[in-house]
């Protein structure tokens, strides 16, 4: 073979000499396009490019070798008679592409070369990709993980969302405090995906309706908006792990409509041509974040309206076009809600189905019922979306009058069912009636749909006895679990490349689609040289993220031979990451009392977001860090206990901390967490949990074995039981000495610099309400912990529990939760 002429040397005419560069994928084909992308999109030469630039002319590259799969699949959506999925979520948190894409594939070798060879550096071109942050937590991870497994399972699925301008906010901690940065993910441009406007759909918004009645005496409505916006598609190819498919994901820009823009502007009304360019472009520039008051923020309906309408349009026109009936949408799209947020798609494909598309009312609700399914993923009451009647009215009058409509017949099948029961169909109207009126959007997609599901076994089983226990009398056939899944490509492959070269070995790499092929490790756990491996796994596997630490975070090192003990996740007072702290300073005492006291050595790691309107969650930033101030200092700890609370958690920093994990804090209070998904994270990468019994921790430990895990605290049921007897928290404090050290230890003003009054909203809340039962737990975590620091000591049985640990969570991938959605709620059939 000749050698490359780069354009730099040969000009932009360089005479082709390899394979064809948009898909081959030889280590000098990739080399060639690499630098060809360079050159004609970036517009740079090898020699001046940054990384960022390299880094984009490889997306480029990678995104080249994807397009021709993408296209086939969704061809083959088309014409297939195939059920085709439609997850539809106000999140898809889907971290970097760049490495995942490789991982799936099977390019990362080539690609090394190719980019070694041109004097790059690989893992410093990852590290240049700026995640697209559109989701807050776990739901929007989940959507991520879901279309993974659905991909890579050969499930025909479109993810539909919001493109969102700017996603979450990035976090910067100044003082202890979290100050919130705006994400700019795009302004380096995204490489992955393609603006597709000849997709384009309006949705429109305000107005009022107008009934009429035709000659035949057919009664119909038709909805006069007062502005139109135009929603402009965005498409991601979602590749699955060595898999022919490649799904997409789908996601709305808002944008003005020419006409409405220019109507105005043309007849001098330019203040008006400005507001509704304005109003439209608004409602996709920014992620709402989970705040604690989400009520009444129109904005946030607006953006749920818009997205859940243009994936609707969307549908019903490829539905028409490949010439099926609008009687059998139904039989051809599954639509699944991620929580309520799009639950305002039931009324909406109902007025698609009635007003545009002239069907019955009850042909119409048939389709609709059989379409959507809803998942919940809250337990907290205060969570559950309500709209005020009055923003529903003024901004979607039509909708409102369908809820309506669809409420007078709910209501009736319930009084069919059950006679004088008016506190029932109080509590069952998709109408709050008691003072302000609302429109309940669990009810509304309750109602909506053939299957709910939880999230959780002990989520699940909540949901029947209390927040949908009506609904659940009325349709139990309706309530099914899907226990939550991560996908192993990203959270074991890409994440952990070292544990993942060990296991695979051993047993080979079919464990990448087959999680459950990882129980062939178990007798691996008994064989002392495998064990010396894992630990030493484990041990570079922590060097790199203190390293990385070392030279990110100005200077702080990390000793990777002490215990890391992470907790990781949005920061809120039933996550109790104060409860953490609360052991900190236990241990912290303990050395004041006895500075020689013969301790384990902890780095106790923290990373989350506060919601930016959540006081107590900012406090508790603020808490952690006061806290690490003093202990990282203190001459007498001599360096065994270290605090370090990682700024801007993300995606990508997830897959450097869950790997690097002795030990996963899961400690919500029991019957708050619906399921939680770092728990599997961490677990799948051989930390041990220490946890509650709360949503998916109780079937992780049934997995793992009880002994492999550190149990506390109260059950669920108990912490039910607490409250209504009356909960009394200050006679814990006063009966419990070292959890009364340590209260006053707080409130004396010892971690806040001799200000006593700091901590003070923690410390009243904790001794008079106390909600979440910390002091309840208090002792019997401590207890706990005192004997996760004793195991630890024996490193090599804690190696086997560990290995265990990895080998037990197959069941928690998100392929086995995909198929069980695929055999449970949307009748369709996977390859796998
Ligand atoms: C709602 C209205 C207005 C603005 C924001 C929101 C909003 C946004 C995001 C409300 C909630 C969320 C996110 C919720 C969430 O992440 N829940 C988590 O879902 C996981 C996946 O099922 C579970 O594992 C967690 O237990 C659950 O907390």
């Amino acid at each position: 073979m000749q050698k490359l002429a780069s354009p730099e040397q040969a000009g932009p005419i360089a005479v082709r000499v390899v394979e064809d560069d948009r898909t081959a994928t030889s280590k000098e084909a990739l080399k060639q396009a690499i630098l060809d992308n360079l050159f004609y999109i970036i517009g740079r030469t090898q020699n001046a490019a940054n990384d960022q630039e390299f880094y984009s002319a490889l997306a480029y590259t990678v995104r080249d070798r994807i397009l021709a799969q993408w296209l086939a699949t969704i061809k083959d959506h088309a014409t297939h008679d195939t059920r085709i999925v439609c997850y539809l979520s106000a999140e898809f948190l889907m971290g970097p592409y760049l490495a995942n894409s490789l991982v799936n594939l099977q390019l990362e070798g080539p690609v090394r070369e190719a980019v070694t060879e041109l004097d790059r550096d690989l893992d410093r071109l990852i590290e240049q990709e700026s995640e697209p942050g559109l989701g807050n937590g776990g739901l929007g991870r989940l959507a991520a993980c879901y279309l993974d497994s659905m991909a890579t399972m050969g499930v025909p699925a479109v993810g539909y969302g919001i493109r969102y301008e700017f996603g979450i906010f990035h976090q910067r901690i100044d003082d202890g405090w979290q100050v919130e940065l705006t994400d700019h993910w795009l302004s380096y441009g995204n490489p992955w995906e393609i603006r597709r406007p000849h997709r384009s759909v309006e949705v429109g918004f305000g107005g009022h309706t107008e009934a009429a009645t035709d000659s035949d005496g057919k009664y119909s409505v038709r909805w006069i908006p007062a502005s139109i916006v135009k929603g402009v598609p965005y498409d991601t190819p979602i590749l699955g792990y060595r898999s022919r498919v490649a799904n997409n994901l789908r996601l709305w820009r808002s944008e003005a409509t020419e006409s409405f823009y220019f109507d105005r502007f043309n007849s001098g009304d330019y203040q008006g041509a400005v507001a509704s360019k304005v109003f439209a472009e608004n409602i996709t520039k920014v992620l709402y974040p989970n705040d604690e008051e989400i009520q009444g923020k129109e904005l946030r309906l607006q953006q749920q309206y818009f997205f859940t309408s243009c994936s609707l349009k969307d549908m019903i026109r490829l539905h028409l076009r490949i010439g099926r009936p609008i009687e059998a949408f139904h039989e051809k799209w599954a639509i699944q809600l991620n929580d309520t947020h799009p639950s305002i798609g039931v009324a909406e494909l109902m007025r698609l189905l009635i007003d545009e598309h002239g069907l019955d009312w009850d042909k119409a609700w048939e389709i609709t019922t059989h379409t959507f399914s809803y998942t919940n993923h809250t337990l907290l009451p205060e969570a559950l979306e309500r709209w005020p009647l009055s923003l529903f009215a003024s901004l979607l009058p039509r909708h409102l009058e369908i809820i309506y409509e669809i409420n007078a017949r709910f209501l009736n099948e319930v009084r069919m069912r059950f006679y004088n029961d008016p506190a029932r169909l109080a509590r069952m109207s998709l109408i709050d009636e008691q003072g302000e009126r609302y429109v309940r959007m669990a009810n509304l997609a309750t109602v909506g749909s053939h299957k709910v599901n939880g999230v959780a076994e002990l989520h699940t089983q909540l949901l029947k006895a209390d927040v949908l226990h009506d609904f659940y009398e009325l349709w139990p056939e309706k309530f099914v679990n899907v226990t939550n899944g991560v996908t192993p490509r990203r959270w074991i492959a890409v994440a952990n490349p070292e544990q993942s070269a060990a296991m695979t070995r051993k047993i080979g790499n079919g464990w990448i689609r087959n999680l459950d092929q990882l129980s062939q490790l178990e007798p691996y756990a008994d064989d002392r040289a495998f064990r010396s491996e894992w630990s030493k796994v484990q041990r570079d596997v922590k060097v790199r993220l203190a390293n990385y630490i070392h030279k990110e975070c100005d200077g702080i090192s990390l000793d990777p031979d002490s215990m890391f003990d992470a907790q990781v996740k949005r920061i809120h007072e039933y996550k109790r990451q104060h409860l953490n702290v609360l052991h900190i300073i236990t241990l912290y005492n303990r050395i004041k009392h006895n500075p020689n006291l013969d301790i384990t050595p902890r780095t106790f790691l923290f990373g989350g977001k506060a919601a930016p309107g959540y006081f107590m969650a900012k406090l508790i930033i603020k808490f952690i860090n006061s806290v690490g101030e003093v202990v990282n200092n203190d001459p007498d700890v001599k360096h065994r206990l270290k605090v370090f609370f990682l700024p801007d958690y993300s995606v990508s920093l997830g897959q450097k901390i869950y790997p690097s994990a002795d030990l996963s804090e899961q400690i919500s209070t029991a019957g708050k967490e619906a399921s939680g998904t770092g728990n599997m994270k961490f677990s799948m990468n051989g930390a041990l949990t220490i946890g509650t019994l709360d949503g998916a921790n109780i079937e992780i430990r049934d997995a793992v074995g009880h002994e492999n895990f550190f149990l506390f605290g109260l059950t669920a049921e108990q912490v039910r039981q607490k409250q209504v007897a009356g909960y009394r928290p200050r006679e814990i404090y006063e009966s419990n000495a070292a959890l009364r050290e340590v209260i006053d230890t707080i409130s004396s003003g010892h971690f806040s610099r001799g200000d006593s009054n700091l901590f003070r909203p923690i410390i009243d809340d904790l001794l008079n309400r106390d909600q979440y039962l910390l002091l309840a737990d208090y002792q019997s975590y401590i207890d706990c912990q005192d004997k996760v620091s004793e195991a630890f000591r024996d490193i090599d049985q804690w190696t086997k529990m560990s290995i265990l640990n990895t080998a037990r969570m197959g069941r928690f991938s998100s392929d086995r939760s995909i198929d069980d959605y695929s055999r449970n709620i949307w009748n369709v059939k996977t390859l796998a």
